[in-house]
């Protein structure tokens, strides 16, 4: 990566990207945050520079942005950020951790993330702005689409597909070729083995719908 970046969002998730960044040896100018009462303060080390209009002062071609904004649910608030700021003309920088295994066809698209122990099996494709968190493994020939959130501890089987704006929560598996559609939650811990449509979120082993 041989442009500086600005860290977009201060909370949790912009600790580890700032870990994986350094050790990357990226240089990081600053950070960007929405909530005035913290624009005092440091995060790992790292100054808050003010408000998300700071970043106008930097022109389009001279940085690359990170989308620090994680998810709990769905990542609708960060899908949000990332194409704000690209209709603005701003890229977003894909982050790697030095530790994360990833097989050398797999294609990762603008402004994906994958964190510390992650594994990526070969024929898979990681979609823009998707997070591959802590210790995920993404067997052989998953397609994960855009904005998805693979929290800490996900395993996906090989074949799996997984639509745009998923969230599947910490630790939850899902068994080979399975496709889940867009905009579905997968709660924390779930054995998927069955294709889930847009929009359902499931919990439980095996994995349901959750009535609404
Ligand atoms: O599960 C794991 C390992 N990590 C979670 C991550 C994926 O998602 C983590 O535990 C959290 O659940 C969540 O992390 P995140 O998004 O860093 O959450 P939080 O600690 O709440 O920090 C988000 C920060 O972004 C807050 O300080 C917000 O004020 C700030 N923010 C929100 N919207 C924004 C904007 N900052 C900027 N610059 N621009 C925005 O539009």
């Amino acid at each position: 990566m041989s442009r500086a970046v600005i860290v977009v969002g201060g909370g949790g998730h912009a600790k580890v990207l700032i870990e994986a960044l350094r050790l990357a040896g990226v240089e990081i100018l600053g950070i960007t945050e929405a909530d005035p009462e913290k624009h005092a303060q440091v995060v790992s080390g790292v100054k808050l520079l003010g408000d998300d209009s700071v970043i106008a002062n930097y022109g389009a071609e001279q940085i690359l942005l990170v989308n620090a904004i994680g998810s709990i649910n769905l990542p609708k608030d960060r899908t949000a950020l990332f194409d704000k700021l690209k209709a603005r003309g701003y890229s977003f920088a894909t982050v790697i951790h030095p530790s994360a295994v990833i097989a050398v066809d797999v294609s990762l698209a603008e402004g994906s993330q994958v964190m510390a122990g992650a594994v990526i099996q070969p024929g898979s494709r990681v979609g823009r702005n998707s997070i591959v968190n802590t210790r995920v493994g993404v067997d052989h020939d998953c397609e994960v689409a855009e904005h998805v959130h693979l929290s800490p501890g996900v395993t996906l089987s090989g074949g799996v597909h997984i639509g745009s704006g998923t969230h599947i929560g910490a630790g939850a598996t899902v068994i080979q070729g399975v496709t889940i559609g867009s905009n579905c939650l997968v709660a924390a811990g779930a054995v998927v083995v069955g294709d889930i449509p847009d929009g359902v979120t499931v919990r439980g082993v095996p994995a349901k719908e959750v009535s609404a």
